[in-house]
């Protein structure tokens, strides 16, 4: 183990990069800076949830709201090279359900739902591109994909708030579950880090699978490593590293390898109106307070719905990869 994770050890610094359809949606519903409602809450990628958003509306946030630009993903792997990080992780499937890459496994019959998950414009898969930018500037790849869905009718929080199935047989959500992590270990390459996202007891995680899942994405590749969110609790022992979220743990986690997972402004997903955009001396000071205590930060972008970072955050981490050069040890 402790070979497999030294390079995350060393790497200290990371990019969170957090897209998908809450983008366009920019914290307002009907997504419209003008017309729409505002959804204060911090996390604008929460706006399906917010809202409470039902299909068809929300999938419909696709075309043409959804637009990312060409060589988009260029840009950002630019950006974490520049800022000095040393590896990225990309929400391939967020809380929403809907997905960066065309999954393979499709949505269940007993249901009304039909259609793809996948939200890449035709004939591009954007986690493709992503993996491959990333790679390009020599930066390891990680992929985020949340096991909490609230789109996939049988999962259990869907049923919590849109109820649409009334005999949920969660099994088929945990084959399908499955079968994405296994095409995103499979179809793209030779990765480094698995980011699964749920983490309360109340999503009853023993149901999941998650053993039996991490032991057959260890196979497809043996040098992953995960994060603790495949267990019940973020407190819990388990994974490679703990994941404290826009918190520094006062005296770390002895013995134990972590990551501040943290936001340049208060959202992780695109929001039009969060504005409270950190400095260069304040993920200076964030940066140095967590690797002092012996752990990583990765630091979250929203790119805007054409895939673009917004420029206030680009700028900070731009200078924050000067000050780095100017007085980082390596
Ligand atoms: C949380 C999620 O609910 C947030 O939206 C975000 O992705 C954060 C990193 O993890 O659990």
């Amino acid at each position: 183990k402790a070979e497999r994770t030294k390079w995350f050890k060393d790497a200290k610094f990371g990019m969170f990069i957090h897209w998908g359809l809450y983008a366009p949606a920019g914290g307002y519903w009907p997504p419209n800076p003008e017309t729409g409602k505002k959804y204060p809450q911090h996390y604008s990628e929460w706006i399906r949830y917010w809202a409470s958003v039902p299909e068809p509306e929300y999938g419909k946030l696709t075309k043409p709201l959804f637009q990312p630009a060409a060589g988009c993903t260029e840009q950002w792997a630019e950006l974490a090279k520049d800022a000095g990080m040393q590896y990225t992780v990309l929400t391939t499937k967020h809380h929403d359900g809907y997905t960066l890459f065309n999954a393979k496994a499709p949505y269940s019959q007993k249901n009304d739902i039909t259609g793809s998950t996948n939200i890449s414009p035709k004939g591009r898969d954007m986690v493709a591109e992503y993996a491959d930018s990333v790679r390009g500037q020599g930066l390891k790849v990680g992929y985020y994909y949340s096991i909490i869905d609230w789109q996939h009718p049988h999962a259990y929080m869907n049923s919590r708030k849109w109820p649409i199935v009334k005999d949920s047989d969660h099994s088929i959500y945990v084959k399908y579950m499955h079968s994405h992590m296994k095409q995103l270990y499979t179809d793209y390459g030779k990765s480094d880090i698995i980011w699964v996202d749920y983490s309360t007891a109340r999503h009853q995680g023993s149901t999941w699978k998650t053993k039996t899942l991490l032991s057959e994405l260890r196979e497809l590749q043996p040098q992953l490593i995960t994060n603790n969110r495949f267990w019940n609790d973020l407190q819990n022992p388990y994974g490679d590293f703990f994941t404290p979220e826009k918190y520094v743990p006062a005296t770390g986690f002895p013995g134990r390898l972590f990551e501040v997972c943290h936001t340049m402004n208060e959202s992780f997903g695109y929001s039009h109106h969060d504005t409270k955009w950190k400095s260069c001396e304040d993920v200076v000071h964030l940066l140095t307070d967590i690797v002092s205590k012996g752990g990583n930060l990765l630091l979250n972008v929203g790119p805007d719905a054409e895939g673009r970072i917004p420029e206030e955050s680009a700028n900070v981490l731009r200078e924050t990869g000067e000050w780095l050069k100017a007085h980082g040890d390596s």
